[in-house]
């Protein structure tokens, strides 16, 4: 059977590389100044022409976008070609406010398949694989990404959507899926229910293609063993296309982003500052080959570190670390910055599954933190240490990780609500007041 080719562009030497970005930069710049009045007023307020931006060493220069603006200018007020030029939209899964609003042209989907495509033969995938999406479908990009990726390729896709257990476990077991397309969270769950069931030998998956949100290496090793696959981390989000941004490929040590459609660069939050390579900041990105949603220099509040590292697959495209969450995902307690993903470290790290929650609230005028885990049926049925135990061991765990007290309560097996897509890990009620 024949292999879904490998585009020779992901192992291009990292110079002509760098020279076909400058050169889509140019042309980019151009074409953005010329058809979207936000940018064209942007650049003339910060001085900046087009004929400025000779390649990506004066990528620099170009003012920053942000979601704001998105929100400000929804809904067409970034579209650089005409509305009948557009054949979808998506939207972000947005909490507060105004949605944001992404369009495609024809040739913008074909690219966003292009990237998706590229994380599935990362992943291994060939056409004879079976796909099955339970990524949902319709505004989130998520299942309509996937789906573009896996025809590309030639799989036979499953077009699941989210939710749904026992018909997910159903056409897994009956049409013998390989590749699993989900948030992270729900692949956990179904690596849970999989057991359960006792269906692990009547499983046919070799591999997982998991992102939406952040999770830890632990999370990562606990899904592989449930489920008996290799999970390889995909990261994107709606307003630079959706999935396929970057992938990680064999070696499971960051993922490469496609640099032919997208640049990135790191910055200090705070500053705006561009980092060195290998610093931590927030990612930007700069999409040089879409034509209906092109944004320059999108703050993503994402933060992590690059890397050009040599990677042995061969793919020169630039490697991110695992996104250690968004910026606005941090939680300041007790006046210490603490992550969801440092509390999950800990907790995996003593044997529990994802199956957590954190509650932030205020009493007076002192925040107080609670996590709240499920013991593990294994550890309900054989209890090696009682639960005050559990919990006095956690929370010297936390304090060593977080450097602050957190209460901490250990609930019984399933009390906590499962995701089907991205999960919610934090509920802080300080919002509310
Ligand atoms: O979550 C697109 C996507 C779908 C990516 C399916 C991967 C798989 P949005 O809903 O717009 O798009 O959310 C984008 O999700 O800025 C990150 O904060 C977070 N995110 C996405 N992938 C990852 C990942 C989709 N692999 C936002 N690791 C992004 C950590 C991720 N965070």
């Amino acid at each position: 059977m024949k292999k879904y080719y490998q585009p020779e562009i992901e192992t291009m030497p990292v110079e002509e590389l760098q020279a076909l970005q400058s050169e889509r930069l140019v042309k980019q710049v151009q074409f953005v100044y010329d058809n979207v009045k936000f940018y064209h007023e942007k650049m003339d307020e910060a001085g900046i022409k087009p004929e400025d931006i000779k390649g990506i060493e004066d990528l620099h220069k170009l003012p920053f976008i942000t979601k704001d603006d998105l929100r400000d200018q929804y809904p067409y007020g970034l579209l650089a070609v005409p509305l009948e030029d557009c054949v979808r939209i998506q939207s972000t899964s947005g909490t507060t406010g105004r949605r944001v609003v992404a369009f495609y042209t024809q040739e913008d989907i074909d690219l966003w398949d292009e990237c998706c495509a590229r994380a599935i033969v990362a992943a291994g995938g060939t056409k004879e694989d079976v796909c099955h999406v339970c990524y949902g479908y319709g505004l989130f990009t998520g299942g309509p990404g996937l789906n573009g990726g896996s025809h590309k390729v030639g799989c036979l896709t499953l077009p699941m959507s989210s939710g749904n257990t026992e018909r997910q476990l159903q056409f897994m077991t009956d049409l013998g899926s390989t590749i699993l397309c989900c948030t992270p969270s729900y692949a956990a769950n179904l690596g849970e229910a999989v057991n359960e069931r006792g269906l692990k030998d009547k499983i046919k998956l070799k591999a997982g293609i998991f992102g939406a949100e952040p999770w830890t290496e632990e999370m990562r090793h606990n899904i592989e063993e449930s489920l008996g696959i290799k999970a390889y981390d995909i990261y994107g989000l709606t307003e630079i296309s959706g999935p396929g941004v970057s992938f990680e490929c064999e070696e499971q040590a960051g993922m490469h982003i496609q640099e032919d459609h997208f640049i990135a660069e790191i910055i200090d939050p705070n500053t705006g500052e561009v980092l060195p390579e290998g610093e931590v900041g927030e990612l930007v990105f700069t999409c040089i080959t879409k034509k209906a949603f092109p944004l320059l220099r999108y703050r993503t509040r994402d933060l992590c570190r690059l890397t050009r590292e040599k990677c042995s697959c061969g793919r020169t495209h630039v490697r991110m670390m695992k996104p250690k969450g968004r910026s606005d995902d941090m939680m300041i307690v007790k006046g210490v910055n603490v992550w969801p993903s440092q509390i999950e470290t800990v907790l995996l790290n003593q044997g529990y599954q994802a199956n957590y929650q954190i509650v932030v609230d205020r009493v007076g005028n002192n925040d107080t933190i609670e996590v709240q885990v499920e013991l593990t049926p294994e550890m309900a049925e054989n209890p090696t240490m009682t639960v005050a135990e559990r919990e006095k061991k956690i929370v010297a765990g936390l304090k060593s990780m977080l450097g602050i007290k957190v209460d901490v309560k250990v609930v019984e097996p399933k009390t906590i609500t499962r995701s089907e897509g991205k999960a919610v890990r934090v509920v802080d009620k300080r919002h509310l007041y």
